[in-house]
C-alpha cells in the first residue's frame, strides 16, 4: 500500500515536471548565458521570446521568483508558465 502511493507520488511530480517539454525549451532560450538561471535582465533582452510568456503579459518576474531571490531557477519558470497556463 505504501509503494502504490510512492509510484501514485512519483506520477504526479513526474507529470508536473514533463507535462510541457516546450516550456523548458523557453527557459532555456531565455538563460542566454546558459548558467542555468534567468536573471531579468536575460528576460528583458529577449521581448520576441518573453512576449508570448505569462512572464511578460503579466509583467511579473518578481512573483514567479519563488524564492525570491532574484533570478528564475528552472522549477520557478516552469511552475510559473504550467499553473498559469492551465487557468
Ligand atoms: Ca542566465
Ligand atoms: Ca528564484
Amino acid at each position: 500500500m505504501d509503494k502504490l502511493m510512492t509510484i501514485g507520488g512519483l506520477i504526479l511530480m513526474t507529470g508536473t515536471v514533463a507535462a510541457e517539454p516546450g516550456i523548458i525549451e523557453q527557459f532555456q532560450q531565455l538563460d542566454a548565458n546558459q548558467d542555468g538561471i534567468v536573471t531579468e535582465i536575460e528576460v528583458d533582452s529577449r521581448p520576441d521570446l518573453v512576449r508570448y510568456m505569462h512572464l511578460y503579459s503579466y509583467r511579473s518576474f518578481g512573483l514567479a521568483d519563488a524564492n525570491e531571490d532574484g533570478h528564475l531557477n528552472e522549477a520557478e519558470f516552469v511552475a510559473f508558465e504550467e499553473v498559469l497556463s492551465a487557468e
